[in-house]
């Protein structure tokens, strides 16, 4: 039987129809047949009297269209409809058509009934039947019907969105936490997907008291989410949370999407994003150590899904490489990384030779930090509304009013969980900033959790044990506020409001900078 080909044109030829009626009959077993698109017989299964049990399907090769070009034909021996299970497998395999063969009371072949899947729901469902009809009577093409519907699901994808090279991807955050810390978080993943470039088409939030440990939602939720990525012509799930490697499996093998989370997100962004020689070699760091524990779990989960994030490790190497090679790899680059920064250590020595004082701006990401320096040093830095624009430090002369002379930095902002791979790696960047004279503390006021933002940046400057050096904080972006009355009055006995844009709202955040600067001066 598996030697034998189906024609394009039917669902199954009247003749298998018959072999396989007779064969379930004799074995008092439901038989099916995975059949490809080409015609070709992938497998036959047997199964029980109730029913069936399809392979993993992930070796079979897909035909790389949104269906699996591949048709489930199986025999039910006591009439059943298509059941829920049948349905799930439609569902979750992605198969053209799922097809039930009813065997008579002679072992003859009965009524053929099919299921396939929708681009687009209806009625809140995202399948339909096709009319019963016998296997030696079908008239409708079922080559036509699996193209048209390919052409229309690949239509609903495009309607959406054209850019092929970007990622399309459903973002999900799974969380304890309150409704609206959960929102705020989500709404920064959201701004992370875009600062890397890929299309957000769905947001997910689920919050529950206890998290599934192996794929992080419920079964039944997740199947909606698979459901929804077909149908959007989604190629990634963003999880807001980190996941560690037997749950990227599990939720990979289940979904058949890539799936990453938030530490890889941003692990991404800093990979498109660093410019000089030490940005570079901290953030392939950063990527291998992320990526070393996660090894194992690569080959199998991963590999068959090639390309965009996650993939897109460092360098030529990633999916093969070995343990070995990575540690030697790691410790190149950790070489590699001091010899760098140590002339920077030595130019910078130079620099403090002639005693100027630095004043270092830093805190949470897109806060304004680069649009300050701009404006206080009339510069052209690159400052965009993106999260982690700058990610290499750059200084600035700036002379005060009292003729003082300074150096202003300007470094990688802060985010909340900061990934750990990335701190240890940019450890060196953020040491720096102990010797500063002065921090500046930037804080997007704008921003509804600027209070949680403020948080983070000083949990880091206790971590990095800045918290001896002084601290000026400015509250930038009231320009964006709607109704600043109330909210300048929150905060002015904290520090300065400003709005790096408008340089005239500078003068007293000059002022207040300079006597800090001039006290650690002795002046
Ligand atoms: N309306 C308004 N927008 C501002 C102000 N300051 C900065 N921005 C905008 O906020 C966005 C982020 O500014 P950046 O200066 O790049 O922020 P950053 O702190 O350097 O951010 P990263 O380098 O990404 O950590 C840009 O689009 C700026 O134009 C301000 O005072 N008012
Ligand atoms: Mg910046």
């Amino acid at each position: 039987m598996a030697s034998k080909r189906v024609s394009g044109d039917v669902v199954i030829g009247a003749d298998l129809a018959r072999a396989l009626c007779r064969i379930s009959f004799e074995l008092n077993r439901q038989v099916g047949l995975l059949i490809h698109r080409s015609g070709k017989i992938e497998s036959v299964i047997v199964g029980t009297f109730g029913g069936i049990m399809i392979p993993p399907l992930s070796l079979i090769r897909s035909t790389g269209g949104r269906l699996k070009g591949l048709r489930l034909v199986h025999t039910h021996l006591a009439g059943e409809k298509i059941s829920d299970e049948d349905l799930m497998d439609l569902l979750f395999l992605r198969l053209d058509l799922l097809s039930v063969l009813h065997v008579t009371d002679d072992g003859l072949p009965g009524m053929l009934l099919s299921s396939h899947l929708l681009p687009q729901e209806v009625e809140g469902k995202n399948w339909s039947f096709l009319d019963p009809v016998h296997p030696a009577n079908q008239k409708e093409s079922f080559s036509t019907l699996i193209s048209e519907l390919e052409a229309e699901f690949s239509r609903k994808g495009t309607e959406k969105d054209i850019s092929r090279r970007k990622d399309r991807a459903i973002l999900i955050s799974v969380t304890t936490d309150s409704k609206s810390r959960a929102e705020e978080s989500l709404q920064e993943l959201v701004d992370l997907a875009d600062s890397d470039r890929v299309q957000v088409l769905e947001t997910v939030l689920q919050r529950s008291r206890k998290i599934n440990p192996r794929l992080i939602l419920g079964k039944g939720k997740l199947a909606e989410i698979m459901i929804r990525a077909l149908q959007l012509d989604a190629n990634l799930l963003i999880f807001n949370q980190e996941l560690n490697p037997s749950q990227v499996r599990s939720i990979t093998d289940f979904t058949e999407l890539r799936v990453i989370d938030r530490t890889q997100l941003i692990l991404d962004i800093f990979a498109h994003r660093a410019m000089s020689r030490e940005g570079k070699l901290q953030v392939e760091m950063a990527q291998l150590k992320y990526m070393l524990p996660r090894l194992s779990s690569r080959d199998d989960a991963l590999s068959r899904l090639t390309g965009g994030i996650g993939a897109r490790g460092p360098g030529e190497t990633k999916l093969e490489i070995d343990r070995r090679r990575i540690n030697d790899r790691l410790a190149r680059l950790t070489k590699e990384l001091e010899n760098v920064t140590s002339e920077r250590f030595r130019r910078r020595a130079k620099r403090r030779k002639k005693d100027l004082p630095i004043l270092s701006l830093v805190g949470y990401t897109n806060a304004g930090k680069s649009t300050l320096l701009n404006t206080l040093t009339d510069s052209n830095i690159l400052a965009e509304d993106k999260l982690f624009a700058t990610l290499d430090p750059t200084s600035r002369r700036l002379r005060f009013p009292k003729d003082i002379e300074v150096i202003v930095t300007d470094t990688v902002g802060f985010i909340q969980n900061l990934p750990g791979e990335l701190l240890q790696a940019f450890n060196a960047t953020l040491e720096e900033l102990g010797e500063a004279d002065l921090l500046v503390h930037v804080i997007d006021i704008s921003n509804p959790c600027f209070r949680d933002h403020m948080a983070v940046v000083e949990k880091l400057f206790e971590e990095l044990q800045l918290k001896d050096i002084p601290c000026l904080k400015v509250f930038n972006k009231i320009d964006r506020v709607e109704d600043p009355e109330l909210l300048i009055k929150d905060v002015e006995k904290e520090g300065i409001v400003v709005s790096a844009l408008e340089r005239e709202t500078l003068i007293p955040f000059l002022q207040q900078a300079q006597d800090l600067i001039g006290k650690t001066l002795g002046r």
